[in-house]
């Protein structure tokens, strides 16, 4: 497969949206062109959003890779740029509605209103506020720290730490105090968040939205009312299969955590192996199906590869350095390691024919936590320049769970490196659970024979026994995700439209966790709490519906990538590891953007129009029909009114 170089300016996005794409200011405002057309108006936003896109990025990265006062004042002033030229560019868009223009034209006036997650108020004071206000809360997250202990026992942990520990402990309070630590640091968003809320609503009816949460559901080529019920009927279609799982999980835990490992029949917050609830593969030593019938422990694996980087480095020095030097030579291990997992992930890519990385991907990607200072460690993609300054900003650690985001984010920075010949306007995902679900559909072919093959696993056995232990360890991810992807914007939903009002964030918070996932916190979480805040994407403003359609979406680009590669045989056995058919069909479809309505590129893609879960229920459907024996006689399912302390109901 032959790929274009590119001849212009190349395009991409930083995947952060809301974040990255903030404004510039009035002065670099030009004249409006006099009887300027509508076509000759897309075509000068275009251009004018290429040249003003890196300075606005730049900042942003600043701001993330480099949390203080300055980055985030720079920050704030370039979004404050970049969201006045938006909202002067939508101004100026009213008077082309109704004229004669391209059909790129008329879906590019259709797109620039929905160019950010975060529209501002025309107020140019509340617009500075607003900027103010995001860059505050992402710093917060970024820096949230939690210390316990007095004098010399004090000691302070960041998310990452404090993810550790859900990740490895299994003593019941040890955990509780990890999981309640990390969301004391949300407590002081809530005031900032009211006020964002309230100014980004103004700014969604100056647009003439009728509210924030509407503008959201806006963006999928049907109406923001049609999008909500897309969401209720492909949740119904899968939620038989979480149930089943819900069950399982639940027994295990009641047995591990005898007379503790539920609340209500709802599983207790702090157990789940994650902060979130998201992703229940920490959790593996509890909820294997079966011992003994090959590891999967990809964790392990990386964990060794690790110590064996840094011993290797001691070796060579001959004699035991001084704890600055030692401090080094981990640090250089450390980065060895996440670049080789990356290389990895891009090797996946490249197999399929696609291109190898941009060196500038290599020279400015952050892939270890700096030691000197507060970044936000919340994994993302980065386009700087709508060229081939691509990054990703991680703070990789040798676990499975990090291994997986690699290829998840190289699905970002592929999608931009395939869209580059697009005009800006059209550098996005089909829609945002497209862009979502790339890196996700690569992990789903890291079947037990490629790990096998990178040397992370064993030899896979061929058994019933281990095929199920192969789709456990992809449904703790993938299925265990489901409610959660939808529960997040449930709450913001409601949050942007005031049926959630401030007095109440957090009882209607654990509510829809106990409603959507069947999950209580042990403790009451009372409104003194604000633990939406807790979570990346609520600071961070990031939309999150577009997960939970990339997890129904993955399973049918999956399908659609198999069947190109030729695989015959079950879904769930399928990788396309090295063929260039899958590789060339993927590359065509990045390469569309935005240009069209997703349904016409998911049409190109899977044959169908429609996002449906029958692809995932297809792949898990050994798993449900061993689920459903091992459930049988327990009475499954629970009263999303209960929840103990803190999960009051919402009807
Ligand atoms: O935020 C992410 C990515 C960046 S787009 C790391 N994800 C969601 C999350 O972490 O909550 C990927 C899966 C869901
Ligand atoms: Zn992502």
């Amino acid at each position: 497969m032959t790929y274009r170089l590119p001849l212009t300016l190349l395009a991409g996005a930083c995947l952060a949206l809301s974040a990255c794409q903030r404004d510039a200011g009035p002065a670099a405002a030009p004249e409006v062109p006099k009887n300027e057309t509508a076509d000759q108006f897309i075509e000068r936003v275009n251009t004018e959003y290429r040249a003003l896109y890196p300075e606005t990025t730049a900042a942003q990265w600043l701001s993330s890779t480099y949390i203080n006062d300055d980055s985030q004042l720079l920050a704030a002033r370039g979004s404050e740029r970049w969201l006045t030229k938006l909202n002067g560019w939508i101004e100026q868009s009213r008077r082309h509605e109704g004229q004669r223009m391209s059909a790129d034209s008329a879906r590019g006036l259709h797109l620039l209103k929905l160019k950010t997650a975060m529209p501002a108020p025309q107020d140019t004071e509340k617009l500075s506020e607003l900027t103010r206000i995001a860059t505050r809360l992402e710093g917060l997250y970024g820096a949230g720290s939690y210390c316990d202990g007095e004098g010399d026992r004090r000691r302070c942990r960041q998310l990452g730490e404090l993810e550790d520990v859900l990740r490895s402990e299994r003593d019941y309070d040890v955990q509780l105090d990890a999981w309640q630590g990390w969301h004391g640091i949300a407590q002081p968003m809530r005031q900032d968040y009211t006020r964002f809320v309230s100014l980004v609503n103004e700014g969604a009816r100056d647009m003439g939205f009728a509210d924030a949460g509407e503008m959201w559901r806006s963006g999928y080529d049907m109406s923001p009312v049609e999008l909500s019920a897309e969401t209720d009927r492909l949740w119904t279609q899968v939620k038989p299969l979480y149930d089943q799982l819900h069950c399982y999980a639940r027994a295990r835990l009641e047995a591990r955590y005898p007379g503790q490992g539920s609340v209500d029949g709802l599983l207790p917050a702090h157990l789940m192996g994650n902060m979130w609830q998201q992703d229940w593969s920490n959790l593996w030593d509890i909820l294997a199906p079966y011992t003994n019938a090959g590891s999967l422990d990809v964790g392990a694996a990386l964990q060794r590869q690790y110590r064996l980087a840094y011993e290797r480095r001691l070796a060579a020095l001959n004699t035991l350095p001084e704890p600055p030097a030692l401090a080094e030579e981990e640090r250089t291990a450390h980065l060895a390691t996440a670049t080789n997992m990356t290389r990895r992930a891009e090797d996946f890519y490249t197999s399929l024919g696609l291109p190898q990385l941009p060196d500038a991907f290599w020279q400015n990607s952050q892939l270890i936590k700096p030691r000197d200072r507060d970044v936000v460690c919340h994994a993302s993609a980065w386009s700087m320049d709508l060229d081939d300054d691509v990054r990703i900003k991680m703070c990789i650690r040798p676990n499975e769970e990090d291994f997986t985001t690699i290829y998840h984010e190289l699905g970002h920075i592929y999608y931009y490196l395939a869209q580059q010949h697009q005009p800006p306007l059209f550098q996005e995902g089909a829609h945002d659970g497209f862009h979502e679900a790339i890196g996700d559909t690569i992990v789903l072919a890291m079947t037990p024979g490629y790990l096998a093959s990178i040397d992370l696993v064993d030899t896979p056995q061929q058994s019933q026994a281990a095929l199920i232990n192969s789709q456990m360890r992809m449904a703790l991810a993938k299925v265990a995700f489901l409610p959660f992807g939808l529960m997040i914007d449930r709450w913001r939903w409601g949050v942007f439209d005031g049926s959630i009002t401030e007095d109440n964030y957090n009882a209607a918070w654990w509510a829809l966790k106990a409603r959507y996932q069947g999950v209580a916190p042990v403790a009451p979480r009372g409104e003194e709490f604000f633990d939406a805040g807790a979570k990346y994407h609520v600071p961070g403003n990031t939309p999150y519906t577009r997960y939970f359609l990339a997890h129904i979406l993955q399973f049918q680009f999956y399908k659609a990538l198999c069947d190109a590669a030729g695989h015959d045989g079950p879904l769930y056995d399928c990788s396309f590891y090295g063929s260039e058919a899958a590789g060339e069909k993927l590359w065509t479809m990045l390469g569309q953007g935005a240009s069209q309505p997703w349904q016409a590129t998911l049409q190109e893609m899977t044959g169908s129009d429609r996002m449906d879960g029958e692809a995932l229920l297809e792949y898990f459907a050994p798993l449900q029909d061993w689920l459903k024996a091992q459930n049988e006689g327990q009475s499954c399912g629970w009263s999303s009114t209960a929840g103990g302390p803190g999960g009051a109901g919402l009807h």
